[in-house]
């Protein structure tokens, strides 16, 4: 039976992605495996904001490296949707060590580093909602979808 589970992902380019000009190649890999993109900014983020997105890290010993690694450049900060975007969003960005990522994932063709692994994708649909509420306003998410196509391109 077809998978309907209709879910969300937070997908985040890291400053290392936005500074080799990756953009373009990630958004694109989303687009055409059939997800929507549902919201998207370049923010630069606090120290604090990157704290809390990677709350669940603290305690590791590679966290101060981490958060210095984010604060390095702006970031591409986005919400795909569709089905089964969040387990899929992980295949398509690879494993967290690229050493173990397969060639044909972001990772898997972009980076040899774990702490240079240009792009997050959330873990969980629980975890996405929650990192898509740290990032984006409800206003910011919802407001695209006025102009998807099934809509017709009506914003009213
Ligand atoms: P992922 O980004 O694949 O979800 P994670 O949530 O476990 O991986 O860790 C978040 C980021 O922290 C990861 O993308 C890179 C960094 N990181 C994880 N494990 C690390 C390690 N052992 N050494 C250095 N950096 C690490
Ligand atoms: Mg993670």
């Amino acid at each position: 039976m077809e998978d309907k589970r209709l879910e969300r992902s937070f997908v985040m380019i890291k400053p290392d992605g936005v500074q080799r000009g990756l953009i373009g190649d990630v958004i694109s890999r989303f687009e055409k495996r059939g997800y929507k993109l549902i919201a998207l900014k370049m923010s630069s983020p606090t120290k604090e904001h990157i704290e809390s997105h990677y709350e669940d890290l603290k305690a590791k010993k590679f966290f101060p490296d981490l958060v210095a690694y984010m604060l390095m450049g702006p970031v591409i900060a986005m919400v795909w949707q569709g089905t089964a975007v969040v387990s899929t969003g992980r295949k398509i960005v690879g494993a967290t060590n690229p050493l173990d990522s397969l060639p044909g994932t972001v990772r898997g063709d972009f980076c040899i580093e774990t702490g240079r692994n240009i792009i997050h994708a959330s873990d969980a649909v629980e975890s996405a909602e929650k990192e898509i509420k740290l990032w984006f306003t409800e206003t910011e998410v919802k407001s695209s979808d006025t102009l998807a196509p099934e809509t017709g391109g009506k914003t009213g």
